[in-house]
């Protein structure tokens, strides 16, 4: 199976229908209709593949939401590239382990972005690119693909602090979008509105692979922005929405009338990526009036497991495995668990990627018999509706956005005067979860403005630390473990 003939159906056989409206900051929409999509990433294909691309070759784009990033995705699948999405919110620090690692041949990106790429990287300018390939013929350039054929390479934060690219094949996205588009409904009569960033696979596997499967019409924004949230539902009127828990919890901030008018065009409300508050699906509810289905997926793994379409989709589970995917709930030995124990989830399909590039350690660890171990904590209920608990590793989750404490400890841990340092996720009514810093320091040596002015240098905006707490000292078990639930809690 190969994402193009799955493309095709939309970008060849709805040629003149509205694909995509796009809203710049600031500017007027922006309208494409799919076989624009299909000429656009063509021309940008031919100028690729002049540039000296072939397939198996990196090519990364360090980009906002926008068109371009849609013509490179197509030009990559075209052309058998291996296409490497960089979150925006990462500086120099970040960019440099992604960009080393994955090598690419050139990160694609904007004036205002450049500045933040490490030395040594080729840059090419995203307005300079698109100038250059309308030149270009429109034919079809494609290579031929099949199931196995890498087409991203998507970092994922590793419990060491450096974080590991997940090799993922045009199989994986073509399963999980089939899979998705069937279970939820999806059709070309669907309204999709996208403010998730398209560098996760939330809204590249998700968003646009189900709009271009389905061939239904996407409104896509740079970015979230809850003050023009209500502006936006109003003026597109989606019937299909998804987004993080604080996406969901924004929206709760509506007037109830207008709520209500929303909710009655919305089809369905998809929430994923970190754990939705129950309260938080139930006061969406009494406001729209609709009830969100909450899945649950990783960047290795595509989507896992979701609530049903039909049927109930209960507050606080993820719901039932995916129809391409087999969940086994396993004990520390990997044996399975009784229904109502908690263990990890390990998980088996077409949707796990092929492996962590270039690190067989990494991937033989994670891998066992076939089972991919999600390192997630779950358990479930005798009708089989699974309940995540937590994670094996000390994940933070802010916003959708992951944070692995031991990266920022490291760089707190290298300041002068800091003796000890942890990172813990505090409570955040939006955000789930916000890193705070725990540090037992020598108030002589130690200089907080200094630390928070470096990390803001080292670290993407949602890693900072919303406080430095001073401690004594580190609660420790007896060997040396850290105690997180332990430590005093902190409050904003
Ligand atoms: C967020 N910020 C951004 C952007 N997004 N800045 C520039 N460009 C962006 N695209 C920064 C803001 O500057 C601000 O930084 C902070 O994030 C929060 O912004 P705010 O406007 O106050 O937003 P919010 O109302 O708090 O909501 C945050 C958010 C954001 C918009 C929901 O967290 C977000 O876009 N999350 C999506 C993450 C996502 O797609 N995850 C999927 C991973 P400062 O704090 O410095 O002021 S894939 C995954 O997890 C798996 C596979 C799955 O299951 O889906
Ligand atoms: P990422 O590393 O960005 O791929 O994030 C994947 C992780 O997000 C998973 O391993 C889960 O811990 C978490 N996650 C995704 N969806 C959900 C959900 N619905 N509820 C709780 N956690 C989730």
């Amino acid at each position: 199976m190969s994402l193009l003939p799955l493309f095709d159906l939309s970008l060849r056989g709805r040629a003149t229908q509205v694909a995509l409206e796009f809203a710049p900051p600031g500017g007027a929409l922006v309208t494409c209709t799919f076989g624009n999509l299909e000429a656009r990433s063509n021309r940008l294909a031919h100028l690729l593949r002049a540039r000296g691309l072939k397939a198996g070759d990196r090519l990364a784009f360090f980009l906002q939401n926008r068109i371009e990033v849609i013509d490179l995705w197509l030009a990559g699948v075209k052309l058998g590239l291996i296409v490497v999405p960089v979150n925006v919110l990462y500086r120099e620090r970040e960019l440099k382990h992604i960009l080393t690692d994955s090598a690419p041949t050139a990160v694609v990106t904007s004036r205002d972005l450049a500045a933040f790429i490490p030395p040594g990287v080729a840059i090419w300018d995203v307005e300079a690119l698109a100038a250059e390939a309308a030149a270009n013929p429109d034919t079809r350039v494609a290579i031929p693909a099949d199931a196995d054929t890498p087409v991203s390479l998507i970092y994922t934060s590793g419990t060491t602090g450096a974080s590991k690219g997940a090799v993922l094949t045009q199989g994986n996205f073509a399963t999980n979008a089939l899979t998705l588009v069937t279970a939820w409904g999806i059709s070309a009569a669907d309204r999709f509105l996208c403010a998730l960033p398209l560098f996760h696979v939330h809204g590249l596997g998700n968003g646009v692979h189900c709009w271009l499967l389905s061939g239904c019409r996407m409104r896509l924004h740079e970015r979230f922005e809850h003050a023009r949230a209500a502006a936006w539902f109003e003026d597109f009127r989606p019937t299909l929405f998804f987004g993080v828990p604080a996406m969901f919890v924004r929206l709760l901030e509506l007037p109830p009338e207008q709520a209500r008018a929303v909710g009655g065009r919305l089809r369905l409300a998809v929430s994923g990526s970190a754990p939705l508050p129950a309260e938080v699906h139930e006061k969406f509810r009494q406001l729209y009036g609709s009830v969100i289905l909450e899945r649950y997926g990783m960047t290795e793994t595509l989507m896992n497991v979701g609530n049903p379409y039909e049927g109930e989709r209960r507050p606080g589970t993820v719901g039932l495995p995916l129809a391409h995917v087999a969940v086994k709930i396993c004990d520390e030995a990997g044996s399975p668990v009784a229904d109502g124990t908690s263990g990890e989830l390990w998980v088996k399909g077409p949707n796990v990627c092929a492996g962590y590039w270039r690190r067989p350690e990494a991937t033989a660890a994670a891998w066992r018999d076939g089972w991919f171990r999600t390192g997630d904590i779950g358990v479930r209920a005798a009708d089989g509706y699974i309940t995540l608990q937590g994670r094996r590793s000390d994940l933070i989750i802010s916003g959708g956005f992951n944070i692995y404490p031991r990266e920022i400890e490291e760089l707190i841990l290298e300041r002068p005067g800091v003796r000890e340092a942890t990172v813990v996720g505090a409570p955040d009514p939006v955000r789930g979860e916000v890193p705070v810093a725990y540090v037992v320091v020598d108030d002589t040596a130690f200089d907080e403005g200094a630390a928070v002015a470096h990390l803001r240098t080292q670290l993407a905006s949602f890693k900072q630390p919303k406080a430095f707490v001073r401690v004594p000292a580190l609660p420790r078990t007896a060997l040396g473990k850290v105690q997180k639930h332990l430590l005093p809690k902190w409050q904003a």
